[in-house]
């Protein structure tokens, strides 16, 4: 089995295995080269050829223990009908959708019947990767978790307060919980057409889990996560699903034991030691280690690169980052990451 398929179903680690949120992207001039000929983000996502090559960029150059594939987690509001674009330097832009206007449990039908399907394409994208990895590099997918995706829907992009998404889920949680369970089914479905294509190991990426409070962290976090992975499991019961509720803090422990992912992702702000105590004697553990370090010098790299070995040393451990690769950071500090924790 490969290494990090080891490491995720508990196996401990002697050279522990490494992957990083966004190691395909903008800090990569081969990404950027190729990002520079075509014409928007979201048409690399939908050509097969071009999100398999950026896919396997970062493999060839530093072989990682893991491809994760080129995508974003906006694809599903685009293929459900609503409006997505990237604005260079803004980041996504979405048509933002009102309680009243809704998304129709139409989009959902069409959408899971495959008619229309723009999504075939990140399938076929899949297809064509999984035959050019070598032997020990794991393919893996993944989806926004439905909180997430949903406050980009709402917002209309980034946002800091995420107030109306905020005050439509306190004010109108019937309306709310129709759109969530329309992104369970939705979701679910995508993780399940991509690990047919061929992926080994899905994430579910929740990036703002950590802006709702206790009643909402429930409702809207771990609810919708716990019917994705039942719904995946039911399908394929031993694909192995990473949960990463960014900025749930000592909430970690109840989405781990409620949820039922096979492993949970770390954000920077975790304290290791509370860490290695309460969620990786339940469950594989990847990530921590704060991007800013990779803009930092190297033995600030290498001393926090072993404290987090050190630290997450007595159980299952994938290395990772606390949040995606900062485009301003230089490869030849990824390539000295590496190095690091490969010894
Ligand atoms: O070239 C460009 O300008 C596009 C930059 C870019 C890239 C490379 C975006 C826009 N998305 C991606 C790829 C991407 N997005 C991947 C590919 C695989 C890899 O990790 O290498 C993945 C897994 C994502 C997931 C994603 N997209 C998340 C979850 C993880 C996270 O970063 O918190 C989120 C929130 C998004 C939305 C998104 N897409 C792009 C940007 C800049 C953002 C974030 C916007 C924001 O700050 O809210």
């Amino acid at each position: 089995m490969k290494p990090i398929l080891r490491v995720l179903n508990g196996e401990k680690l002697e050279t522990v295995p490494i992957w990083l949120m966004r190691q395909a992207g903008r800090y990569l001039p081969e990404y950027r080269e190729i990002r520079q000929k075509t014409g928007s983000f979201l048409d690399l996502c939908y050509t097969p050829k071009l999100a398999s090559e950026i896919t396997l960029q970062p493999i060839r150059r530093f072989g990682f223990d893991a491809a994760i594939l080129f995508s974003d987690i906006l694809v599903l509001p685009d293929a459900l009908g609503q409006e997505v674009w990237f604005e260079e330097g803004l980041g996504p832009r979405l048509n933002p959708i009102t309680p009243s206007a809704g998304l129709g449990v139409k989009a959902l039908e069409q959408f899971t019947s495959g008619q229309n399907h723009k999504l075939n394409a990140v399938y076929e994208a899949i297809r064509d990767i999984s035959p050019k990895l070598g032997g020990d590099c794991a393919l893996i997918g993944f989806a926004g978790a439905p909180w997430t995706v949903a406050s980009y829907m709402i917002e209309g992009g980034a946002t800091r307060n995420f107030e109306k998404i905020r005050l439509w889920a306190v004010s109108q949680p019937d309306e709310f919980r129709t759109l969530i369970d329309l992104l369970v089914e939705a979701t679910s479905f995508h993780l399940i057409c991509q690990i047919e294509a061929g992926v080994e190991a899905v994430q579910i990426f929740d990036s703002h889990a950590g802006v709702l409070d206790m009643v909402g962290f429930e409702k809207w976090v771990i609810e919708p996560t716990r019917s994705i992975v039942k719904n995946v499991r039911a399908r394929f019961p031993s694909v192995p699903i990473i949960g990463f509720p960014r900025g749930a803090g000592v909430r970690l422990l109840e989405y781990v034991e409620r949820t039922g992912v096979q492993a949970a992702g770390l954000d920077q702000s975790l304290p290791l030691e509370w860490v290695s105590r309460n969620i990786q004697t339940k469950v594989p553990v990847q990530g921590n280690l704060d991007p800013i370090y990779l803009l930092s010098d190297r033995e600030q790299i290498l001393s926090q690169t072993q404290k987090v070995l050190s630290e997450l040393s007595g159980g299952p451990h994938i290395f990772n980052l606390g949040h995606g690769v900062i485009k301003e950071t230089k490869p030849e500090a990824v390539e000295f990451l590496l190095k690091s924790v490969r010894g």
